[in-house]
């Protein structure tokens, strides 16, 4: 395993148990609101941090982007690790186990590797770029499937961009009628793992932040799948708006995606 990968493991790991630990004692855990239908508790910065000491450990001079704590520049500003302590923090804050650890590596602006770790049902995706995709150290690919009828897609709804929404439902509409089904987890991070697994065929979802998808993505493409914006671009990391597939399939959910794009979304 590759050396920085083995680190965002530990890291991972160790913020799982911050996280379990902290789901057997809910009533404990303290939530504030960051905003409107956006909230973090006491677990997400604690978990944060713990992932935060655990990389200066061995990697003092790198640059951190963490969801809770912003960018810590480091010396070497080449390496950056891109992290979401809690992706599902509204599961968590309910009760639902049903979130992960996401840790992204990007080395001179490119994804390097990453972790996403389930911490209820102990499922670690790591991928190494160039170098496939795992679940439990086993080879995942993405499905293969080349049209909708008879897909299960995986979605999020746009909760804090809510003038959003009516484009978003059009887009779900339109691909509705065509899927087999979809689901809505509420973990970015573990749908996009997911298609990664071959769990879910595809995923779509508007308004997300670099740190939601960033070692989901380089999940995808490294188990053969493709990832980009709404219009197909590569703009995703900017705008949050994000589809991924195996690229066949891809197309087939723009062609229901774009008609419903407007100005605002790309
Ligand atoms: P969080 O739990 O870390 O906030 C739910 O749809 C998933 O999307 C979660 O991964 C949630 O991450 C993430 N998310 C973050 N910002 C979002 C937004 N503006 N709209 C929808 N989902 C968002
Ligand atoms: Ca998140």
């Amino acid at each position: 395993m590759h050396p920085m990968l083995n680190i965002a493991v530990r890291a991972a790991r160790n913020a799982g148990k911050v996280i379990t630990r902290s789901m057997e004692q809910l009533d404990k855990v303290e939530v504030e609101s960051k905003g409107t239908n956006d909230f973090v508790t006491s677990v997400d910065i604690a978990a944060e941090q713990t992932i935060i000491e655990t990389i200066r450990k061995s990697y003092p001079e790198h640059t951190i982007i963490g969801e809770e704590s912003g960018v810590l520049t480091g010396s070497d500003d080449n390496i950056q690790w891109i992290i979401d302590p809690l992706d599902g923090t509204t599961n968590f804050v309910k009760g639902i186990p049903h979130f992960a650890v996401s840790i992204a590596i990007k080395v001179k602006g490119k994804l390097d590797q990453a972790v996403v770790f389930d911490p209820i049902r102990a499922e670690l995706f790591t991928a190494s770029r160039g170098k496939g995709a795992q679940l439990n150290g086993m080879r995942i690919r993405v499905n293969s499937q080349k049209e909708l009828a008879g897909t299960l897609l995986a979605t999020g709804f746009p909760y804090k961009s809510k003038q959003h929404s009516n484009a978003y439902m059009a887009m779900f509409a339109s691909l509705f009628q065509k899927t087999a089904d979809m689901r809505r987890a509420g973990s970015a991070a573990l749908d996009l793992a997911y298609v990664a697994a071959g769990r879910v065929d595809g995923f779509f979802e508007i308004g997300l932040k670099p740190w939601d998808t960033a070692a989901g993505e380089l999940l995808v493409i490294e188990a053969g799948g493709l990832v980009t914006d709404l219009s197909g671009g590569h703009n995703h990391t900017q705008s949050g708006n994000i589809v991924a597939s195996n690229s066949r399939l891809l197309k087939e959910i723009l062609k229901d995606v774009r008609p419903h794009l407007g100005t605002a979304l790309s």
